[in-house]
Order: C-alpha cells, then sequence, then structure tokens
C-alpha cells in the first residue's frame, strides 16, 4: 500500500513558505535533474505572481523514499487565516516557520493556537538563516514561549526544530552543523508527522476543505480521504453542514503531483484528490458511502468582519472606461465570487448597490483588481466593521497589532493608537535601536492607520495585525486628520492651476488628468474640506509666453494604489474604479448640497 503524510506549511506573512515549497518539490526528485522548479512555483495566478505573496492556499505533492508526501501551502496574511484554519483539518502535521530574525508575529500565534487546537504534531522550522540579522536562538525560545502561552501539550511543547535556508536550499538540525541539502527536513517530515489514521476497508469517507472552478467540469472540491476509497463514477451522498444529503456522482477524480494535476482512476484512503461532477459541492461537505454514510463533521467557517458597498459607478465618466457596468453584470460577478471564495458574502442594499463582506481590507481589494481587470467598472465605500450582538451588546471586531519601530519614533505611535483606543500589551528592544510594540485594537481604528504610520516612521516602521476576538464595541475613533482637495470644475487639470493649489496640501492627480465637480484631487493640509479649481489656465496675453506652463515645476503627485486609496477614504467619499484609473470622489458630487448635508450632521 502507497505510505501518506499529509502536512501543511503555516506562518506569518512572507517568512518563506511558498519558498520552501519549491525547493520541497526540486530536492524530491519529483522532477527531473534539468527541470528547474520556478521561483514561487504555489504562487500561480497573476496577483500573486505580482504581488509576491500567497492569496489561495494550494496542493502539491511529492514522493520522498516511496512516501507520498501531500503538501498544502497557505496564506500568510491575516486577511486569509480562516482558510488556514480549515487546511489544518486536512493534515496530521504542519511545518511552523519562523522568520530568523522577525520571530513570532501575530500570524504566527494565531497559525499556532489554531494548529494546537487541533492537537496537530508541529515541526518548527526557523527559516532565513542566512540573514545577516538572524539570531535563531532568541526565536526558537519566542516559539517556545508561545507553546506554553497557548498551552500546548507536553508532547507539542517538546517539537523538533529545523533550521533552513529555503533560498538556498539549505537546512540542518543544529545552527552549529555543516550546511546540508533538505534531507533533514525530510527526515523529519517522515519520522514526527503521524501517519494518516483511517483504512482503506472503511466505508468511502472524503471531507471537501477548499472549492476551485473549471469552465469545462464545473464546480471542483478538493478533499481529504479519510477513509475507504474513491474511484471515478463512483456514486456518493454529499453529506451537507445542514444535515441535508444529496446524491451524486463522482465525473472526475484528480490527482496531485508536484505541480501536475492529473486524471487519475481511484485513490486512497489517506490522500488529497480533486473531486469533480457536482455543482453543489461547498466547502465543509462530506462525500460518503450512500450504503454506510458516515459524514464527519461540518466545518468552522470564519465569518467576515469587515463589510464595503460596490455600487454601479454613477459618475460623470461613468462607462467610458470599463465595459462592465451595469448593476446585473456587477450582481453575477460577485455571486460568482462567492461561490467558491467562501469567506466572503454579499447582500443587495439598494438599487445597484451591493454589500461585500469578508475578512479584511486585502481580500476585499483583491476582489476589486481582479474586476477591473476584467474590465468592470464600479465604486466602492469605506470599509466597516461588522458589528455582532453578542448578549444583547454590540460587540466589535478586535485586532492583535505588531509595530516594529525605530525607537525614536514609539512615542509618536503609542500616542497614535491610544486615540484609536489602542491598549498596550507589550513593549521589548529587538537590538539596534529598534523596538516591537505590540496592541490589541478596536480593527475600526486600524482602517486609513497604515498611512499615517508610514508618514509618522518616517517610512521605517513594520505594522502587522491579526484578527483577535469579538470585544464589546468602544466609544469613537480618531478618523482622519486632513480634509480634502475637491474640484469644482469639470475638464482636464491644469500644471498652471495644480502648481497654486499644491501649496494647499497633496497632490493625487498630474497635469492632463480628467476631473469633474465633486472629484477629489489631493489631501488638505489642514482638517477641513477645501473646494479648489484645478482647471483654470493662465489668462492668454498677446504677449506669447510659451513655455511657461512647461516651466511650473510640480511636486510629484502621491499616486493612491486600491489599498491606499481604499483606507483614506472618509464615510461621505467613494473609490471609483475602472479598468484604467482609481478616482477617489465624495458620494455627493454637488457642493452646496454638500454642505447643507455636512451642516445638517448627516
Ligand atoms: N534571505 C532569505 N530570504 C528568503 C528565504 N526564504 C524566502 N525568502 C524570501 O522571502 C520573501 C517571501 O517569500 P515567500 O516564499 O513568498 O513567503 P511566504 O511565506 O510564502 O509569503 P505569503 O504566502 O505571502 O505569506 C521572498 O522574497 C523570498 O525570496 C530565505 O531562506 N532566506
Ligand atoms: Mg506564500
Amino acid at each position: 500500500m502507497q505510505k501518506f503524510r499529509n502536512i501543511a506549511v503555516i506562518a506569518h506573512v512572507d517568512h518563506g513558505k511558498t519558498t520552501l515549497v519549491d525547493e520541497l518539490l526540486q530536492q524530491s526528485g519529483t522532477f527531473s535533474e534539468h527541470e528547474k522548479v520556478q521561483e514561487r512555483a504555489m504562487d500561480s495566478n497573476d496577483l500573486e505572481k505580482e504581488r509576491g505573496i500567497t492569496i489561495l492556499s494550494k496542493n502539491t505533492a511529492i514522493n520522498y523514499k516511496g512516501t507520498k508526501i501531500n503538501i498544502i501551502d497557505t496564506p500568510g496574511h491575516a486577511d486569509f487565516g480562516g482558510e488556514v484554519e480549515r487546511v489544518l483539518k486536512m493534515v496530521d502535521g504542519a511545518l511552523i516557520l519562523v522568520d530568523a530574525y522577525e520571530g513570532v508575529m501575530p500570524q504566527t500565534k494565531f497559525v499556532v493556537k489554531k494548529m494546537l487546537a487541533l492537537g496537530l504534531k508541529p515541526i518548527v522550522v526557523v527559516n532565513k538563516i542566512d540573514k545577516p540579522s538572524a539570531d535563531p536562538e532568541r526565536v526558537v525560545d519566542e516559539v517556545f514561549d508561545l507553546f506554553v502561552q497557548m498551552d500546548a501539550t507536553d508532547d507539542q511543547q517538546d517539537f523538533p526544530v529545523v533550521y533552513t535556508s529555503a533560498k538556498n536550499g539549505i537546512s540542518k538540525m543544529e545552527m552549529e552543523d555543516e550546511d546540508g541539502n533538505f534531507e533533514s527536513l525530510f527526515e523529519t517530515i517522515l519520522s514526527e508527522v503521524p501517519e494518516p489514521t483511517g483504512s482503506v476497508d472503511n466505508p468511502t469517507q472524503l471531507q471537501v476543505f477548499t472549492l476551485d472552478y473549471d469552465n469545462y467540469v464545473g464546480k471542483i472540491g478538493i478533499a481529504r480521504v479519510f477513509n475507504g476509497t474513491i474511484e471515478k463514477g463512483q456514486n456518493i451522498l454529499l453529506a451537507k453542514a445542514d444535515g441535508e444529503q444529496v446524491k451524486g456522482k463522482i465525473s472526475k477524480l484528480i490527482g496531485f503531483s508536484g505541480l501536475a494535476r492529473t486524471e487519475i482512476d481511484k485513490a486512497y484512503a489517506g490522500d488529497i484528490v480533486a473531486i469533480a461532477g457536482m455543482e453543489t459541492v461547498d466547502v465543509g461537505d462530506s462525500v460518503v458511502d450512500p450504503a454506510n454514510p458516515m459524514p464527519l463533521d461540518p466545518m468552522h467557517i470564519e465569518e467576515p468582519t469587515l463589510s464595503v458597498v460596490f455600487a454601479v459607478n454613477d459618475s460623470p465618466l461613468a462607462g467610458l472606461e470599463g465595459k462592465n457596468v451595469t448593476s446585473n453584470k456587477i450582481q453575477e460577478r460577485l455571486a460568482k465570487e462567492v461561490n467558491t471564495n467562501i469567506a466572503m458574502k454579499f447582500e443587495q442594499v439598494g438599487e445597484g448597490k451591493f454589500r461585500v463582506s469578508g475578512r479584511g481590507e486585502l481580500q476585499i481589494t483583491i476582489l476589486a483588481e481582479n474586476m477591473r481587470r476584467e474590465n468592470f467598472e464600479f465604486s466602492i465605500s469605506r470599509p466597516e466593521v461588522i458589528v455582532k450582538m453578542i448578549d444583547g451588546r454590540k460587540n466589535e471586531p478586535f485586532e492583535h497589532l505588531v509595530i516594529d519601530t525605530p525607537e525614536e519614533f514609539s512615542g509618536t505611535i503609542i500616542e497614535r493608537l491610544g486615540k484609536k483606543k489602542a491598549e498596550m500589551v507589550s513593549m521589548v528592544p529587538m537590538g539596534s535601536g529598534q523596538q516591537r510594540i505590540e496592541f490589541e485594537i478596536p480593527a475600526r481604528g486600524l482602517i486609513g492607520f497604515r498611512g499615517q504610520f508610514l508618514t509618522d516612521t518616517k517610512g521605517e516602521g513594520i505594522m502587522n495585525h491579526s484578527f483577535l476576538e469579538y470585544r464589546p464595541q468602544l466609544g469613537g475613533v480618531e478618523t482622519r486628520m486632513n480634509g480634502a482637495l475637491i474640484s469644482t470644475e469639470s475638464g482636464d487639470a491644469v500644471a498652471y492651476s495644480l502648481n497654486t493649489i499644491q501649496t494647499r496640501g497633496i497632490l493625487f492627480v498630474a497635469p492632463q488628468t480628467k476631473i469633474y465637480p465633486g472629484m477629489i484631487i489631493g489631501e488638505h493640509a489642514r482638517p477641513n474640506d477645501l473646494d479648489v479649481n484645478p482647471s483654470k489656465g493662465k489668462q492668454l496675453s498677446n504677449v506669447r509666453s510659451s513655455g511657461a506652463d512647461d516651466a511650473i515645476k510640480l511636486v510629484p503627485h502621491r499616486n493612491l494604489s486600491l489599498e491606499k486609496a481604499l483606507e483614506w477614504i472618509e464615510d461621505d467619499e467613494l473609490l471609483e474604479i475602472t479598468p484604467t484609473h482609481i478616482r477617489i470622489r465624495k458620494k455627493q458630487l454637488n457642493a452646496s448640497l454638500r454642505k447643507r448635508q455636512a451642516k445638517s450632521g448627516k
């Protein structure tokens, strides 16, 4: 019988999971000698490649000394933490990567907590030992403290440690050892991760943990075979979370090997496979034997904590840049998204308006970015946290925030976060004048904070946060400190007037940018909004003064990415998103109506 090991690779963002998987693929001999695994091969979709982050967890499988090792690479960004939680239920062990300098970070804590709760066998991998600033000993101590703090069992606290440089393909059991290849890591996986416990002789029992979609075969479920076998063409029952049981048939069975997916006829207990043929398949569903149905416990699906409103674009420039602009098109696209992305939800909240909820700003901006590329045009509103009633009281999401900053800025940061209702939980020196400060903060206080934080730390600070829990709602938090520079005119922005306006704040637009009344063209240096006319040209006189306009030297404008723009806007503002532009505007474009509304406190 084929032997299996099932592992997940978990860590804080950027600690090197995907790079480590590259090397596991390369060194297992899954590829022939001359075949080179592409850098971060598992980050296969466009946005993942561009941003260098993992968005979706993905499977691969390697063969090492006759054992098939199924590996799930998971995303490290906090917005995708719920997915990691589900993936962990499908494996028997986890490689917990920790950056040899950064050490334990918010998402390390999050994934370790989930992993320990499931009783998994951890292997701690201290990665990036090649970094000059690496301090592996301190990092192992931090991990040990974390395990103790999170009530790990004695057995879990006795975790094996492997030191690696994923980038250089090096692993070793002790820092003093000679650099070796990944053999130490492979051997540790084989000896420490338990074999799957199910049996091929039991009735069929699978559970789906991820969804995928293929234009030809339709919805695909990726599932672990816990017991029995599964065959192409087999009749099965799909046991849903609510107890309903739906008859179905496996139309296609797909196995993983290296980066390839291949059609197979049969799979056995212990393996991870993809199944097609059931349009109603969902995450958490069990696939069971109709004659002997034994469904597994449904899965906990993370609830969204943040929402924004996607709406039909109604700006004066609407319809000029995108192709998919109608309410119907947007609704269809959102429906398609939630069909496979179970961490997201949407509902219609008005004519051409849809509230989209997810786990964080990144998750939402990724959807928006994908839609732009598919020729959509729409607007989105400021993110709002989702309030939950618990015991008759309003509760709001809290985050665990870790700040790394040069010491000199810590005072400013602490004061700033105080106004956002953050509570400091620790402050430790990290060497070379760096400080690590940890906070617990209402998620609300973090919306729009990053831009301010980068200014406050002169770009040298690093902030990381991940979901903590729902807690009773606190009072108001401080919002954006600067007003907006709002255009009163339509047409094109002109260098001559931008030159004057730039003395009042920071511009977001360059000359020749199309503008309209109510569009925001910059950030005012003061707290109030300011109406400006960016299209005013120099009075033409008879004397030709050509070149005068060209001679104007504008300060480079601030180019706002989708994320930055979304962080920046306030409740009365919107982002207008088209395939070619991201504009910021007031919800109410008419200046006098806007002022009246502001006065009446609306
Ligand atoms: N110096 C050094 N850099 C590394 C090492 N491993 C990974 N990196 C770098 O760290 C960065 C992040 O690597 P990834 O493999 O994408 O990290 P990840 O954990 O998969 O990131 P997410 O999936 O987004 O959470 C890349 O620039 C890698 O080249 C290492 O051993 N040493
Ligand atoms: Mg990755």
